[in-house]
């Protein structure tokens, strides 16, 4: 009697759940658990997290990648969660600005202002490679170049929306767009 419980137990299950025979269990198991393996797949292919408020930057081809976003077009090369997408944060927010690469410099200059999509970046701004805004996102804001892995702080206190740029990569996909406004969400990302 008992060698049989756990069959017994499956048939209630099996009753509960209005399963299509007692065969069906164990074969429906090992097919979830063999699409759950399969799913790791491309994650395992990404190669940071970011804590929050944090923003990552490197060459779109480094791994980052670029993004057609739905309302602001194509950006590239930053990203706030996984792959590149528009960031946004709330006014006031202080970021931390980390440069993911483990070969170039980069930077985090503001190209211009905006009142809104699509982002129309200009084809050869004026960016600057040294520190200037003193560390308040802004009009004319620039990071200063950024040391492969190392990062700085930048504090968001002027609301509105921005399109930036690399100073050293701008022409090979670093543009993007940072939301500071309030309740603003940050771009998809992943469908590249
Ligand atoms: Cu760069």
């Amino acid at each position: 009697m008992k060698k049989y419980g756990g069959v017994t137990l499956i048939a209630i299950v099996c009753a509960l759940a209005a399963c299509g025979g007692g065969g069906s269990v164990p074969t429906s198991a090992g097919a979830g658990t063999t699409t759950f393996v399969q799913s790791l797949g491309p994650a395992a292919v990404l190669h940071f997290t970011l804590p929050a408020n944090t923003i990552g930057e490197e060459l779109p081809s480094e791994g980052v990648h670029t993004k057609t976003d739905p309302s602001w077009g194509l950006v590239g090369g930053f990203t706030q969660s996984t792959t590149a997408q528009v960031l946004a944060f709330p006014p006031n927010t202080t970021v931390t600005l980390t440069n993911l690469s483990k070969t170039y410099h980069h930077t985090l200059d503001v190209v211009k202002k905006v009142t809104g999509p699509p982002a129309n970046f200009p084809p050869n701004p004026t960016l600057s490679t040294q520190a200037q805004g003193n560390g308040i996102l802004g009009k004319g804001y620039a990071s200063g170049s950024i040391a492969p892995g190392k990062s700085i702080s930048v504090k968001l206190s002027n609301k509105g929306d921005y399109l930036i740029g690399c100073a050293f990569h701008y022409h090979e996909g670093m543009q993007d767009v940072i939301r500071v406004i309030a309740h603003a969400t940050p771009g998809p990302t992943f469908d590249r």
